[in-house]
Formats: C-alpha cells, structure tokens, sequence
C-alpha cells in the first residue's frame, strides 16, 4: 500500500481516499467537535480554527495517531513533525470558497518535504464543497498569484493563481473518517457548501519532514516520529480542553502565523 501512495503521490500530486477512521471512531470524534464548539463557540471560530489542536485533545490525537503518520511517512520519511493544523468548516448554504492556489506559496518551508493530511470529519462531496485537485501541477514551481482579498475566500489574502483550466480538475469526494494527502506545489481550492450539512474538514497543515526548515517568520512543531528536526521551536501537547495556558500558546502561535502569511501583503483580509 505504501509504495502505491509514494507513486500515486509522485504522479498525481495527490492520494485519496485513504481510509483511517471507522465510522464509529468518526462518529464520535465529530461529536466531540461538536460538543467543543457548543461549549467554546467563539473561541473555536474565526482564527481559533486555526492550531486548535493546541487547544483540544480530539484533535491532538487525530494528528498523532499512528495510521495517519503511517501514510505521511510513505510520502516524507520517518521523521515527522506536525507543524500546524486548520479546523476548515462550511456551513450549509454558505458562500465560502477556497480559491486556486499552492499552500508553499506563502509558508517559506524549504525543502517541499511536506505534506498537507486533510480528514473528512463528515462526508464531502461536490455539493458541500469538498476540495478538487489539479493533477500533475506540484511537478512545476510555485507560480504567481493575485491577492485578491475577497470576502467569501476562506483564505487570508485570497491568493489566487489565475489561467487554471478547471476542465482537468479532480474533486476529492470522501466518506467520514477518509484522509487525502496533497504536495506543497499541488494548485487546488473548493466551491462553496451548496448542500444543508455542514462541511468539516481537519487539515494537519503541515506535517513537516525532518529536512524542512522556516525561511522567514517563526513557527513551532511537534514531534510526532523519529528525531530529526528542522523547525527547532518544540511546541507543547494538549492534555485536557481549553486550558488558560494552552490557549495563550495557540493565539501567540497563530499571531506568527499570521506574519507569515501577510509577508509583503498590502493589506490584512478577514481570514
Ligand atoms: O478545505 C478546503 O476546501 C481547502 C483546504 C486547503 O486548501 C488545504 O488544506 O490546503
């Protein structure tokens, strides 16, 4: 299985559906979302979606479990570290898209010896906007994109790369508790959630290889198999839900965060 997502991954730039979550262990990891976004509201919305695994130890786990790292290591190595996560939820009927574009656009993580895990939490499909992929497009460089700030890109600047021949793009449909890798160099975005679920998604972005160094700004990592690191900042685990402290370390992380994806930006978006 590994060396046919090492290939897959080579090929196409992509690997999905990989199944990981049984129905039953999805099932509950939603509900304990759920239950922790009933009980925190907004301090797991807006920018508390980002690094929430700092903050709430469902999704510390899911980052961590062995059959997710199993999949990365096919793909990067055996020298792991997680060095960010995003909560990426669409609410039924809602205009909030993601527009075309290459996540190593605007990280500064040098070698592209990461990967980008996205777990359908619930079963994404094209109505309720689940991602599509541009097959083949990690094998050229980064490409220019236009910030383009708009209010329904659920992405800080609304980076956009433009002339994408959309004809070509494949949609990531999964079930609940199915996982999707994808290349630093990969061009992919969604639609908008056109259906009467919620759509959520929990992206490990990214986990990092061992060889991955910060090119600028400042960001902390976990290790989550074998020793070697690039990123020297260790950033702690959660062990019980939204502790004062825990919270004060995601918001400073996510402040550099910030930094980094506004570098040489005009202006700040609403993402
Ligand atoms: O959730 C989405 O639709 C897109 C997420 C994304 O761009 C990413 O995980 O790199």
């Amino acid at each position: 299985m590994n060396d046919n997502l090492a290939s897959q991954y080579a090929r196409d730039g992509f690997v999905a559906p990989i199944d990981i979550f049984s129905p039953d262990e999805i099932a509950g990891i939603l509900v304990e979302i759920e239950e922790a976004e009933a009980k925190w509201g907004d301090a797991l919305q807006g920018g508390g979606r980002n690094n929430a695994h700092y903050v709430l130890p469902v999704l510390d786990r899911i980052a961590h479990d062995p059959r997710m790292l199993d999949a990365v290591e096919a793909l990067i190595g055996p020298d792991i570290l997680v060095g960010g996560t995003t909560l990426f939820i669409k609410e039924p009927e809602t205009e909030g898209f993601i527009s075309w574009h290459q996540d190593a656009r605007y990280m500064g993580l040098e070698p592209h010896n990461w990967v980008t895990a996205w777990l359908a939490v619930n079963d994404v499909d094209e109505e309720n906007g689940c991602m599509r992929m541009m097959p083949g497009t990690h094998k050229s460089p980064l490409v220019e994109h236009v910030d383009t700030f708009d209010e329904d890109n659920m992405l800080t600047r609304g980076q956009t790369v433009s002339a994408v021949d959309e004809s070509k793009a494949v949609p990531v449909i999964m079930k609940a508790g199915q996982l999707s890798l994808h290349h630093p160099r990969i061009v992919h975005g969604s639609g908008p959630n056109l259906s009467d679920r919620r759509r959520i998604g929990f992206a490990i972005q990214s986990y990092l290889g061992g060889d991955v160094e910060q090119q600028f700004g400042k960001i902390w990592a976990q290790q989550a198999r074998g020793t070697k690191r690039g990123i020297a900042p260790v950033a702690p685990r959660p062990t019980e839900a939204m502790r004062a402290e825990d919270i004060a370390f995601r918001d400073l992380t996510n402040d550099e965060l910030s930094k980094i994806f506004y570098k040489d930006a005009k202006k700040t978006g609403n993402w």
